[in-house]
């Protein structure tokens, strides 16, 4: 059975062994989901043995804002930040989405511009977008904060899950187009993080619909339409669940976007800017100061964020008292405003909430009695006039509110990042997207007819406005026989209105040159060529990328696929008969129409300013970041040294150590800083608060140390006392050991004793001494120097124990036994305590077997500081 026992151990250890090495691998497995809206951010993680869930941020909030504070010498995020922006408006920076990818006439740059006035927009000379500019030095583009914001909350992510992060799905609205994509994207790969999807928000929550009811799923196809709104945008998507059948797996559930429809500005930011208009006019109707409260900044900030507050009130209140304190020239400002007052000054904003419903019926060809729920999402769906005129317009019963409308897309993004990651293995849920904007290819060709040549326009539809994705495509180009060029663009964007269709931007997303091809033939003539081929790829992001651009070679070549493009350069076997290439210029220049390539252009087309961005100023940042928590540092020691040390000047341990001279001039000192700190201290360096610090401490060091000094006394006296009365034990053990047995000399018991006796010299004439001395003076009884003789004492000991421990008994006259004699000499000298106890171990057998046994065991045993030291020899 022992054996039995060793195997299941040995089982057991090795099952151990193999959980360690999963848990060893486990930590980067860890994967999150960014929800990333306008004006929040919600971060999920899924870990190794932890389902799905919100990672709380630093607030213990399960939202964050997106808002970047920036400043000299400090970078702040979330409610930090948003913090500032009510005193300091200038250096916060948010509601970024709607600058993402646009160039700086796009109208909804101006309409940024005229929400928040306090930031200055210049142009990005290379790129045509924006850049917020508060100096020279200080140039920041939407994506480079938002690749900050990212950071952040991965950094949340791995604080809530304790282990790093690498990998997100992060959420884009449905409406974004190459542009805006690609920013994000590039915002991500400034942070470091790497995407393994964006995905569209309104599929985020109709996969965390489906996720949650499997159950309900059948083979007949539901259609359900989410209606969401958020701070800064509102879709409505059609979707229809039903299970199909795959060859691999059998049956399986799957959601497809049906139809879409969006207003890219309605939502309740633009509410909240409607009150905060509202308040200011009731403000300035109230006449308490001359000036104008929308000329500040600062007033305005206050006022934005009372109008968040009475947005949120007035769902649940027909009236609230809004109310600022200091809003201007000290004034207070409070002022009524009721439910009916605020849907007036927003009733045109009402009436936009139908139009995304019915351009997502219209997307999808459908009815709304083929729709059997329509399901609220986003934070703005909370406002009752926005229940009521959906409802209407719906014509259902009632909507549906048993979705967690702030969380859904946060946690159908983080689903999907655990199917994606290889660490996890999850139900299989089947997901469609749905093209929003068709794109196609354009090419200029010349042709002959009836003997004379003209140049005719083509157009070929790459993809079709709701075609499925992810989808590949190929494109051939059958009559070029010389280099030319194709572009590729946007198609009929013709259910946008204006409006959308000025925000939207160039309709050109790229064009392809390609070379080469022509001296390709010419050196092939004769051979038949079946065409060039652009293999288009439109990924599970949403972004088209080029794969690559081949062209069947069929002359003595056989078979052989001429690589122009991308991909080729990497296949082994490609044949490149011909330096061909593609003219990569006008794919890098125009970085507001991003046409990637996953292997050439990534890489490269952001790659001078990502350079910039990641070397200097996110390092810079990142030193500043640590030199704010150095000054912070040096600030919390600083103030925690005052404060302490004022409080120590009234108690009596200090008090009974200093003159009254001394205690004053500290104190004097110690409000003196006080005072510097309450007014320069608040903009002061690092280098003078620590040169502040190191002063106090210099001038409070002697106090300290007499304090410090007598609170070690009692300790180390003692110490020192048993020390000198173990070692005088040990000392006088040692004497009486037998005379023809004796391991220590003379000359070795003399030192110990003379060191005893000029320890205990020392300390009476010390201690006699420091009583006579006053406490406001240095003390002349020093710890350090008490623990030096106690070691000195114990060395000289220790010496002694380890000899003995050593030391081989002399050989015995065997007359008589040793423990006798000794144990009859102890006995005699009342050694009780047996501190010297030569014996045999085995005295029975010993006595016995003194014959059979020639080995004996001699034991010697000296008691020092409470433990017995004993050595251990055999003796023949
Ligand atoms: C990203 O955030 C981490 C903290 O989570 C920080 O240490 C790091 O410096 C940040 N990186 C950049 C490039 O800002
Ligand atoms: C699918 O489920 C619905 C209820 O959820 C039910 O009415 C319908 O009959 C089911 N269809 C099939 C084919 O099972
Ligand atoms: C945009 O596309 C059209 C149609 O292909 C083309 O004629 C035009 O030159 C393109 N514009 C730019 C700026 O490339
Ligand atoms: C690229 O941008 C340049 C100017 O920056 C412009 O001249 C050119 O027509 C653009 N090309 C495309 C394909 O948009
Ligand atoms: C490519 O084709 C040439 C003939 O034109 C042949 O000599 C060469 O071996 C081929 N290379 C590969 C990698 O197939
Ligand atoms: C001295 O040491 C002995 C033996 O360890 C002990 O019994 C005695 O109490 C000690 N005396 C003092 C004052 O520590
Ligand atoms: C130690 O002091 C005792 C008396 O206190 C004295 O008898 C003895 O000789 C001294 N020993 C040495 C080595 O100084
Ligand atoms: C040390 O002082 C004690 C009393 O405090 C006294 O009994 C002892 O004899 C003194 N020893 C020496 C060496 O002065
Ligand atoms: C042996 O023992 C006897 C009596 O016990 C004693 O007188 C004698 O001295 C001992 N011999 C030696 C060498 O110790
Ligand atoms: C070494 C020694 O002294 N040995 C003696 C031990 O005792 C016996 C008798 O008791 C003697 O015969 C040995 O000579």
């Amino acid at each position: 059975s022992a054996l039995c026992v060793q195997v299941t151990m040995r089982r057991k250890l090795t099952l151990w062994a193999r959980f360690c090495l999963v848990l060893a691998l486990l930590p980067s497995q860890t994967v999150m989901s960014v929800d990333l809206g306008s004006e929040w951010m919600k971060v999920a993680i899924v870990k190794p043995g932890v389902p799905m869930e919100i990672a709380l941020n630093k607030e213990s909030r399960r939202k964050t804002s997106v808002a970047v504070c920036l400043k000299e010498n400090e970078r702040l995020f979330g409610d930090g930040a948003l913090g500032v922006s009510v005193k300091n408006p200038k250096f916060v920076y948010r509601h970024l989405q709607s600058l993402l990818g646009k160039k700086h006439d796009n109208p909804q740059v101006a309409v940024y511009q005229k929400r928040f006035p306090e930031h200055h927009l210049v142009t990005d000379a290379s790129r045509g977008t924006v850049l917020f500019s508060n100096s020279e030095e200080m140039q920041y583009s939407p994506e480079e904060l938002l690749g900050m914001v990212l950071n952040y909350s991965r950094g949340l992510a791995q604080d809530f899950a304790e282990q790093p992060i690498k990998d997100a799905v992060i959420t884009v609205p449905a409406f974004f187009n190459q542009a805006e994509r690609r920013a994000v994207l590039q915002a991500a790969q400034m942070a470091g993080v790497k995407v393994l999807q964006l995905i569209n928000d309104n599929m985020a929550v109709a996969l965390n619909y489906g996720v949650f009811r499997r159950k309900d799923i059948n083979s007949t196809a539901q259609n359900i339409m989410f209606y969401d709104m958020g701070s800064g945008s509102t879709t409505a998507t059609i979707v229809t669940y039903q299970t199909v059948k795959t060859k691999e797996s059998g049956s399986q559930p799957q959601l497809q976007i049906r139809g879409l429809g969006f207003d890219r500005s309605l939502g309740g930011f633009e509410m909240e800017l409607r009150l905060q208009d509202h308040l200011a006019t009731l403000f300035n109707e109230q006449k308490k100061t001359k000036k104008d409260v929308r000329e500040n900044h600062r007033a305005m900030a206050k006022l934005l964020k009372e109008a968040q507050r009475l947005k949120t009130v007035l769902s649940a209140n027909a009236e609230y008292m809004a109310q600022v304190e200091g809003l201007l020239d000290d004034m207070d400002f409070k002022a009524k405003v009721t439910r009916v007052e605020f849907e007036t000054l927003c009733a045109d904003l009402f009436e936009r909430v139908p139009g995304p419903v019915q351009e997502a019926l219209s997307s999808a060809e459908m009815s709304l009695d083929e729709i059997e729920q329509v399901i609220l999402v986003g934070g703005s769906t909370r406002v009752p006039k926005v229940q009521e005129v959906l409802l209407k317009a719906v014509g259902k019963e009632e909507l549906g509110k048993n979705l967690n409308a702030d969380e859904a897309a946060a946690m159908g993004a983080v689903y999907k990042a655990a199917a994606l990651s290889k660490a996890f293995k999850v139900q299989p849920f089947l997901v469609i997207e749905a093209t929003v904007f068709p794109i196609q290819v354009e090419f200029t060709r010349e042709v002959e007819e009836d003997g004379s040549r003209s140049l005719k326009h083509k157009k070929r539809i790459l993809f079709q406005r709701m075609t499925s994705y992810p989808m590949r495509k190929v494109i051939t180009f059958n009559c070029y026989t010389d280099d030319f060029a194709f572009h590729i663009n946007y198609g009929d964007l013709s259910f946008l209105g204006q409006e959308d269709l000025s925000v939207f931007g160039s309709l050109n997303l790229t064009t392809v040159q390609l070379s080469g091809v022509g001296s390709s033939f010419q050196k092939h003539t004769g051979a038949e060529s079946k065409g060039i081929k652009a293999h288009f790829n439109m990924d599970e992001s949403g972004m088209l990328l080029l794969d690559r651009v081949i062209s069947f070679d069929l002359s003595e070549l056989g078979n052989t696929i001429s690589s122009l493009f991308g991909g080729g350069s990497s296949e082994p076997n490609a044949n490149v008969t011909e330096p061909v290439q593609v003219t990569l210029d006008s794919l890098l220049l125009n970085t507001s129409s991003w046409l990637s390539n996953s292997l050439c252009l990534s890489p490269i087309v952001s790659e001078s300013r990502m350079r910039r961005f990641i070397r200097s100023l996110l390092q810079d940042l990142t030193d500043r970041d640590l030199e704010k928590q150095e000054r912070e540092k040096t600030l919390n020691s600083l103030e925690a040294f005052l404060f302490e040390t004022q409080d120590k000047m009234y108690q009596e341990e200090y008090q009974a150590v200093v003159l009254e001279e001394e205690k004053e001039a500290i104190m004097a000192k110690l409000s003196q800083v006080s005072a510097w700190l309450d007014e320069d201290g608040y903009s002061a360096s690092t280098k003078e608060l620590q040169e502040k610090l190191q002063d106090l401490r210099k001038l409070c060091k002697a106090m300290f140390f007499r304090v410090e000094e007598r609170r070690k006394w009692p300790g180390h006296l003692a110490t020192l006392e048993s020390t000198l009365n173990s070692s005088s034990f040990f000392l006088r053990s040692a004497k009486l050991e037998p005379e023809d047995d004796r391991i220590f000399t003379d000359v070795e018991l003399k030192t110990l004793e003379k060191v005893i006796n000029e320890t205990t010299t020392w300390k009476n004439n010390t201690v006699a001494e420091q009583e006579k001395s006053s406490p406001t003076e240095r003390p002349v009884l020093l710890s350090k120097e008490i623990e030096s003789k106690w070691a000195l004492l114990d060395r000289e000991v220790n010496y002694l124990l380890n000899k003995a421990k050593f030391a081989k008994p002399k050989p015995k006259v065997n007359n008589s036994t040793t423990s006798e004699s000794s144990s009859s000499k102890a006995n005699s000298s009342k050694m009780e305590e047996k501190v010297i106890l030569p014996k045999e171990e085995t005295k029975d057998e010993g006595g016995e077997a003194g014959k059979t046994n020639t080995f004996l065991l001699w034991n010697m045993c000296f008691l020092y500081r409470g433990r017995a030291h004993c050595s251990k020899t055999f003796r023949n």
